[in-house]
Formats: C-alpha cells, structure tokens, sequence
C-alpha cells in the first residue's frame, strides 16, 4: 500500500455520524459476510482505522463497506467499521447505509421500499419510506434479541456497587437502570459517563462471558448504556450508548434499542406491537417495536423492529498515503 482512494458519502442517523465507503473496498475472501468480516479484520483493518480514527475521522466516526450479496435472494451485505472495530451489527449504521444506498443508486432492490441486507450478525430487512428522491425514514426487522443476564453487580468507581442486566440486540449490553447509586443518564455529563464506561465494561467482562448461544465468533461485552428520564412527554425512555473508547452515541441506538426491549419485554415492561420511544443523548428518536417472539439457542428472544431517519451531508474523496505520518490515525 503506498496510495490508496476511497469514495466515501457521509451522513448522519439521527445525529450520529456513518461514513459509508462507495469505492475503494478491498476485495474479500468468504462464503458470507461474517467470513469477509474475518479476513477484513486480519488484511484490512488500516482501512478502517484510516477512515473511522483522527485526522480523517474522529471519536464517534462509524461506517459501512456494502458488498454484493452472497445469497442472490438478498440485496447486498454490509460489514460495519467503527473506533470499536467491525461490529456484528449497527442500527444507525443500517439505517444510515440505507439512506445512502437508496438515494445515490448504490443497491438495486429485488423489491421496491425494502433491501435485504446480510449483516455478520444475521439478515436485517430494511423497509424505507420515500418522499420524492429522497428517503424519509427507515425501518429495520433486526436480528433476534434476548435478554443473557440479570443482575449482574459490578463495582463502578466514584459510585460504588451498581446492578446491570446484559442483552444482545447485535452486540452485548451492559444496561444500567436508575438505582440508590446512580440517580440516572441526566445527572451526568457525558466525560464522565465515559470513563465510567470503560472501567465497568472491563470488570464485566472479567466476570462474565458473552458468548452467542448460536455464534460464538459473537462475544464480549462491547457496549454500556446508561438509562434515565425521557426529556419531554411521549417518549418511553432514555439513554446513553457508550462505545469504542471514548464515544456516547448521539443516536438513540439501533442494537442498543433492540436490547432494551429485549430486557424489558422478558421483564413483563413492554407487549408486543407497543411503540417504543427511545430518546438519545441528544434529544433524536427512535421508534422500536416487539414485532414476534423467537428462541435464540433454546431460550426466549424477540424479534425486534427499529425506525429512524438520516441525512445525507456530503461526498467525501479520502486518500490515504503511506508518506502521511498519521495515515492510520491516532487517538488521543
Ligand atoms: O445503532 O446499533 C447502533 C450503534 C452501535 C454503536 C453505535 N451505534
């Protein structure tokens, strides 16, 4: 690699960045894009710390690669890049990717107003709303949720001993309710809600595995979400998603989403086809939904449905030259 060009289109899901790369992927060896996934990670994971890290990204930066689908059924697949790594699966980024995909001609649908798209943790569908050229709101049939585990105690500093149940919604969730040690989300600002993170989401994975009962390349705990008070009526409730290093996600989250009503349909809180308004750091919504009930490995799951909308904002020729000192990013 001395040189290399990617067509990047930038846009936003509900406030949170997806940089989806148009041109330029590398080509990838596999039978699904799970296995793709496995040979990005080992061959081309520059690419992804090239375009999510500083310079040429920043801490919340999160994308996609569209392939070609491996089964001719379905209209493409996606392999997600963040800070993080290359994630199973990712709300915003679907949505995001579809946005994209759908209004600059980049998937040619089976069927008009739904992609199938292949993601490393399962198919998604994707049903979008048009409004002249553009799209005005996306709604994804995620992969199954559940709920793993409940009650789990975990030493959090400065607040003490905290509960959190564990879900999966395309990635594994620590979920941390209003409790005597953590009043709730608003009470803090999102510096501290971080670094909070980051040592919470060590301990537990010390103390518990996460494991996909039907995928063990799915595991570990990846992501915190800290819960607290809607800002305004009509809203079920609130959240903050941290991820990577140092990111809040500013959407409400796709697969965090998936996972909250996972743990609160198991817990009796939520029915089926009862809207769930799930607010961000920011103020955005998502509008998630228990569509049916499923087993994943035996055990009770949803199958959880998730709308937003996002915006494109700009096109966007990234080089990457070996002569740059910081062509694979950095952070600080
Ligand atoms: O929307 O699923 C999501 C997501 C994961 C990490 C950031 N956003």
């Amino acid at each position: 690699m001395t040189h290399k060009t990617f067509f990047c289109i930038d846009a936003h899901t509900c406030g949170n960045p997806v940089r989806v790369v148009a041109g330029g992927q590398p080509l990838l060896r596999g039978n699904n894009i799970m296995e793709k996934r496995l040979h990005f990670m080992q061959e081309y994971d520059w690419i992804r710390r090239a375009l999510m890290f500083e310079p040429r990204g920043h801490d919340m930066m999160s994308g996609s690669m569209i392939y070609p689908p491996d089964d001719p059924d379905h209209d493409a697949s996606i392999l997600f890049i963040e800070t993080s790594g290359c994630l199973p699966m990712c709300g915003h980024g679907t949505i995001g990717t579809v946005t994209v995909a759908v209004e600059q001609r980049l998937i040619q649908p089976h069927q008009p107003g739904l992609l199938r798209l292949d993601t490393p943790a399962g198919l998604v569908e994707a049903h979008y709303q048009l409004e002249g050229k553009k799209v005005k709101s996306v709604k994804l049939i995620n992969i199954p949720s559940f709920l793993y585990a409940e009650n789990i105690q975990v030493d959090c500093p400065d607040l003490g001993m905290l509960t959190c149940d564990i879900a999966y919604g395309g990635n594994f969730y620590a979920i941390i309710d209003p409790q005597p040690h953590f009043p709730g989300m608003e009470y803090f600002r999102a510096e501290q809600l971080i670094s909070w993170s980051r040592v919470i989401r060590e301990r537990l994975n010390q103390q518990i595995s996460c494991v996909h009962p039907e995928d063990e390349r799915i595991r570990g705990l990846t992501h915190v979400m800290w819960t607290g008070q809607p800002t305004r009526s009509g809203i079920t409730a609130r959240n903050a998603v941290f991820y990577g290093d140092k990111a809040i996600d500013r959407s409400p989250c796709g697969t965090g989403t998936s996972a909250r009503m996972a743990q609160w349909y198991a817990k009796g809180k939520l029915k089926k086809s009862e809207p769930f308004i799930h607010e961000s750091i920011i103020g955005s919504t998502f509008t998630g939904m228990v569509e049916a009930e499923t087993t994943v490995g035996g055990k009770p799951a949803i199958i959880p449905s998730v709308e937003g909308w996002a915006k494109v904002y700009g096109y966007n020729i990234i080089t990457v030259d070996e002569d740059d000192p910081f062509a694979f990013g950095f952070q600080v």
